[in-house]
């Protein structure tokens, strides 16, 4: 089981950083790809480009991740080959590369089924990477992983295929919100234009990951719409979900968190808070999301969670009721001090 990595680190996002990484792809046989568990499309679409490229370049590759790729994936080119857990993995293993994951606990069960000694290869963009890998090619500025993968595979001058093209697609239209976020910049465009010159179908992509839910996960939405409630000055705005919703509706979500959008979205809110009551008696997660005018990070770890300004979270004690009204009315009483001062 890897637990740690052991030998020489090396990190950065330069140049010789690809060559490094590919000059060790040369070298390797066979090569293994993983990510953090729960994967999103940036996740499974820089890893399922990334096993291309290495099949590209002669090596035997495969992609596993704990509990595989979710549903709306499933159209991209490789996505059934993924493996699930660790009785998937085929030791051993020449290389191990991560993609889009900030630190090695979030393989999770993935850990189990790997040799303590492989060489780790990390592939991220997320600023608080803990350079875990051998080798940790880091770039906060890029947009997707996705995005990354495109540049070894023109670093490895391995012509662009639709199977390598759909997937880093995926992962930058996932990432950047649809091409709406701040991280949208001059080369995703590029990038993005490149692709869909090389079979990418954007309308395909888009069909299976925002055009193909089910009527339960709809009826679970209408019932989170259905909580929806705001203070009177249209400030704050807050929305359950909870156990009986699942219940009615026949949907789990994986992520409930995204949920807070439906509060956010509402015209005029500064705080969105979504209100889950946690199986554990007693318990409450609290989710905020806030336009930058609220610190909720402050809020947030005052309770003992933490976060961003714009996003974070923390459990409480409490009934539902009860952690709600605190809440909110705290939320609420800030801000009018805030204001006054
Ligand atoms: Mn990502």
């Amino acid at each position: 089981m890897l637990k740690t990595v052991h030998g020489r680190r090396l990190s950065g996002n330069s140049p010789r950083i690809l060559r490094e990484i590919l000059g060790r792809i040369r070298k390797a046989r066979r090569c293994v790809v993983s990510s953090h568990v729960r994967c999103d499309g940036d996740a499974v679409g820089a890893g399922l480009a990334l096993v291309h490229l290495l099949r590209k370049m002669g090596k035997q590759a495969h992609m596993v991740t704990d509990g595989g790729p979710p549903a709306e994936l499933m159209f991209l080119p490789g996505a059934g080959g993924i493996g699930r857990g660790p009785r998937d993995c085929r030791p051993p293993y020449d290389l191990l590369f991560t993609v889009d994951c900030g630190n090695l606990d979030r393989l999770e069960r993935v850990l189990q089924g790997l040799p303590p000694d492989v060489q780790v290869i990390n592939i991220d963009h997320h600023v608080t990477n803990t350079l875990y890998g051998n080798v940790n090619w880091i770039d906060p500025e890029a947009s997707a992983v996705g995005e990354m993968v495109y540049r070894l595979v023109r670093a490895a001058r391995i012509p662009l295929s639709r199977e390598i093209a759909m997937p880093i697609y995926t992962a930058i239209v996932e990432d950047t919100g649809r091409f709406s976020f701040s991280n949208t910049h001059v080369s995703t465009h590029r990038v993005a234009a490149d692709l869909l010159g090389h079979g990418v179908d954007p309308d395909l992509v888009h069909r299976h990951l925002y055009g193909s839910r089910t009527l339960p996960e709809l009826k679970l939405h209408a019932a989170v719409i259905r909580s929806l409630r705001r203070s009177p000055d249209g400030r704050v705005a807050w929305i359950r979900m909870t156990d009986a919703m699942f219940r009615s509706a026949g949907y789990v979500p994986t992520d409930t968190q995204e949920f807070v959008q439906v509060a956010k979205n509402l015209k005029g809110v500064a705080v969105a808070i979504l209100f889950r009551p946690l199986s554990r008696d007693g318990e409450v997660k609290v989710s905020l999301r806030t336009d930058g005018s609220f610190d909720a990070a402050k809020f947030c770890t005052r309770h003992g969670g933490g976060g961003h300004v714009r996003a974070a979270g923390v459990t409480l004690r409490g009934s539902l009721a009860s952690v709600e009204r605190r809440v909110v009315g705290e939320v609420r009483a800030r801000m009018k001090r805030d204001h006054a001062s």
